[in-house]
Formats: C-alpha cells, structure tokens, sequence
C-alpha cells in the first residue's frame, strides 16, 4: 500500500459533523479535502511514549496500549481547519525494528520524547532525531517537536527546561515540556507539530492523492 497517497483522504462532512440547516441536496455534495496525519512518536523507553500516546486518542481507556501498532485515528481542529492525526507509538525494542522503520518512512511528523527525569533520555534525542530525519525521497528536514516529558516530577528534574529548549533551536524544532500523566500538553504537542506539518511546504501530506 502506498501510504503517501493515503496522506489526504476525501471525507464527507455529514459524517464528521452533525447534518447543518439547509436543502439536502445541497448537504449531500459538500464534500471537503481532509488531511490525513501520520505523526510519529520516538524516544528512549519508559520515557512515556505509550502514555502520551493513550491520553492523546483516549484518557479514560484503562487498559489500552498502543505500543508497536496505533491504528487509532482522531478527528481534530487546528486552527479552524479539520484533520485527522494518527499517532505511531514504536517501541525501540530490536524486534520491532521493521515496523518502526517503516513507521518512519512514512510518517509525515516526529514526536521526540524525552523525559526530565532521566538524563540518558535526553542524550538519546539526537540519535532518535537523526534516524527521523532520514528519508529516501524527501530532501529538506521533517517537521519534529521536542518533547520533555513527566514535568510533573518537580522533584526529580535531571534536565532543565533551558537545555530542552536550547537542543530545540540547535535541531530547528518546536519544544514543549509536558505531562502525559496530568494531561499537561498533550494535545497541544500534537497540534503545534500540524502546525509544523503545514508551514514545511515540501511535507507530503501537502500532496494530494493523484
Ligand atoms: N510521573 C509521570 N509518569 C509518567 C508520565 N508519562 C508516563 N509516565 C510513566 O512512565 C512509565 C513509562 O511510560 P510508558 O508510556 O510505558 O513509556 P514508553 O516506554 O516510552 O512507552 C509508566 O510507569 C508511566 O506511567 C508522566 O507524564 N509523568
Ligand atoms: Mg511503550
């Protein structure tokens, strides 16, 4: 299946939103282009991936893990305009190597986590980054955010808000410090990384199916 031309998909808007007044006739053919994201999320284990991930599609799910195959998709709004964001939780265990692979050639954004409790985490983020960025077909950098994550732990801060932030610009990515346990940015790192996703002009999921 080739995923770059999955990228946009023609929806009906009767079966996003509820039916608006007026002619049937003239509901039934308002048909509009809707973008299709899929938005990567990488990072040393146990730095929350899955957690951020589950908050994201679901936060009252229990026992949901997306761990190695997400095929859950979310409807969202970004700055007025509608998309729907599918996030690829892979966990960095060798045997799941392929499928993260293949998560990356066709991911169209890169959630890269760290977490401000762990300082390996941290050191971790440019060999996570560097492996998003590599791409067969696609020359200019990948839209990516920076992510620290559990800034809840006041107590157990390894890395600083300032270091984050510092290897943000160094990368040229968005930064934001979160807690997927408190629900503290999580929604908005998904969205600031569409934003990312619609100002990189070369992105593919700008393409539209032929
Ligand atoms: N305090 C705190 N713990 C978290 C947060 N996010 C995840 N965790 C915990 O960190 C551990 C690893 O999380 P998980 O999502 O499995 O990490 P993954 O290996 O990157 O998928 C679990 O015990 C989570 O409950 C957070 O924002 N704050
Ligand atoms: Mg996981």
């Amino acid at each position: 299946m080739d995923w770059n031309l999955n990228f946009k998909l023609n929806v009906n808007l009767n079966l996003l939103t509820p039916p608006a007044p007026g002619p049937a006739s003239t509901r039934k053919n308002k048909r509009v282009k809707l973008e299709l994201h899929y938005l990567v999320v990488l990072g040393d284990d146990g730095v929350g991936k899955t957690e951020l991930v589950k908050q994201f599609l679901d936060p009252y799910v229990e026992d949901y893990d997306p761990t190695l195959i997400a095929a859950d998709r979310k409807h969202e709004i970004v700055d007025g305009q509608p998309c729907v964001i599918e996030p690829k939780d892979v966990s960095c265990h060798e045997e799941y190597l392929p499928m993260r692979e293949m998560y990356i050639r066709t991911g169209n954004g890169f959630v890269i986590v760290y977490s401000i409790t762990c300082r390996s985490s941290f050191e971790q983020v440019l060999r996570h980054y560097v492996q998003a960025m590599r791409m067969d077909k696609w020359p200019g950098p990948r839209p990516a955010i920076l992510v620290g994550n559990k800034s809840d732990e006041t107590a157990l801060w390894k890395v600083s808000f300032e270091e984050g932030r510092a290897l943000a610009r160094e990368l040229g990515c968005q930064f934001v410090e979160m807690s997927a346990r408190d629900l503290v940015n999580v929604k908005e790192t998904f969205h600031r990384l569409v934003r990312a996703i619609r100002q990189t002009p070369e992105s593919p999921s700008n393409v539209l199916p032929k």
